[in-house]
């Protein structure tokens, strides 16, 4: 099953959106496989954002993803990854599509509101970056097979 890391982001946090984005995963069908929430270390933040590494918006970056705590989950389904990111919408906000968290409720790059994995490697990395494996749960749910066609 496709995982995705999905990071509600310190504004998120601050701006008490947790419950709505976890709200509109579960909607959607996706399973919650593991969640914490944790004040992010520079270290982490690093090894995160590592891709970025030498642009212009990297110092940014990591000050904001460490200014205060995010609530990480791992998401699973099939087509996860994209499922998700067309929930969340652009990495701009004023280019993401009318109903998208970014849409809804953040106007700004450099603030929006939450992180999900690009591609189904790069969720598999991500999901084992920012948990141990013994923090991921697998299970099942009565309803999957009412959501999940195999
Ligand atoms: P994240 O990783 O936060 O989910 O964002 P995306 O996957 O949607 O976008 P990304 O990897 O291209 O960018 C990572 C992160 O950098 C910020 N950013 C990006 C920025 O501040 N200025 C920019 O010009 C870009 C491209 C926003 C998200």
């Amino acid at each position: 099953m496709e995982k995705s890391l999905v990071l509600v982001k310190p504004d998120g946090v601050q701006r008490g959106l947790i419950g709505e984005v976890i709200a509109r995963f579960e909607r959607r069908g996706l399973r919650l496989i593991g969640a914490k929430f944790l004040q992010v270390s520079k270290e982490l933040a690093e090894q995160h954002y590592a891709e970025h590494k030498g642009k212009a918006f990297y110092d940014g970056l990591i000050s904001y993803i460490t200014s205060a705590p995010v609530m990480a989950m791992v998401w699973e389904g099939p087509n996860a990854v994209a499922a998700i990111r067309q929930t969340v919408g652009s990495t701009k906000p004023a280019e993401a599509a009318p109903g998208t968290i970014r849409h809804d409720f953040a106007l700004e790059v450099g603030r929006n509101l939450i992180h999900a994995s690009d591609k189904p490697e790069t969720g598999e990395r991500e999901a084992a970056l920012w948990f141990k494996a013994e923090e991921l749960v697998a299970w099942s749910r009565a309803v999957d097979a009412w959501i999940f066609e195999q």
